[in-house]
């Protein structure tokens, strides 16, 4: 439980309908994999990109950063968001999650870029790791033994528009997460 009166909080990329249907065939086709029991697996409505992780803040740091964002993030153009192949995450000799990558990291990086720049703005400390989007399948229960091999596994090639970010608000559960909207800030469409 976060300390008193704050909540534990992260900026996503909420996705679409056939994004979370890409997934699941995905994770269709790890499943007869040796390790595939020691993952436990995203619900479908969990699925997200997280742009950048909070951690536990104050309700008035969520309320000044919705304002940040609303600016910075107004300035990013919407684009489109496309899943390309599966990987292990931080590597697949220690890995500790399962995760879709996506194509073209470049816009989504200006999207976090536009985050991390409210975060700061709104009193947060800077972020020092390398922003690596993803979407996470599953997370190791207890990590494999060895490397793990994804060759030849795949997952379709789908594409969404990306109009907004959500803040959300991440309630620990020992039957995993409870994820509620805290805020929703749109993209740039160009049109002013
Ligand atoms: O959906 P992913 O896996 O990309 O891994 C957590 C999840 O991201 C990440 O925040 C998202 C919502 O829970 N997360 C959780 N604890 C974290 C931490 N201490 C963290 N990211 C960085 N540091």
């Amino acid at each position: 439980m976060p300390p008193d009166g704050k909540l534990r909080a992260f900026v996503a990329i909420d996705v679409s309908p056939e994004i979370r249907d890409a997934l699941a065939a995905a994770r269709g086709e790890l499943a007869d994999l040796p390790w595939a029991g020691d993952v436990r697996w995203v619900r479908a409505e969990n699925q997200h990109l997280t742009l950048r992780f909070l951690g536990d803040v104050e309700r008035s740091f969520c309320v000044e950063l919705v304002r940040e964002l609303e600016r910075r993030v107004a300035e990013v153009p919407v684009f489109d968001l496309s899943l390309v192949g599966l990987v292990a995450f931080p590597s697949a000799r220690r890995p500790r999650v399962i995760a879709a990558g996506v194509e073209d990291d470049a816009p989504v990086t200006q999207l976090a870029r536009a985050v991390e720049a409210a975060v700061v703005a709104a009193g947060g400390e800077a972020e020092e790791r390398r922003f690596r989007p993803h979407i996470t399948l599953g997370r190791f229960r207890k990590p494999p033994r060895g490397k793990i091999d994804l060759a030849g596994r795949e997952v379709a090639p789908v594409t969404m528009s990306v109009c907004e970010a959500v803040l959300l608000r991440s309630e620990l559960d020992p039957n995993g997460a409870k994820y509620s909207t805290l805020g929703r800030v749109a993209l740039g469409t160009g049109v002013d």
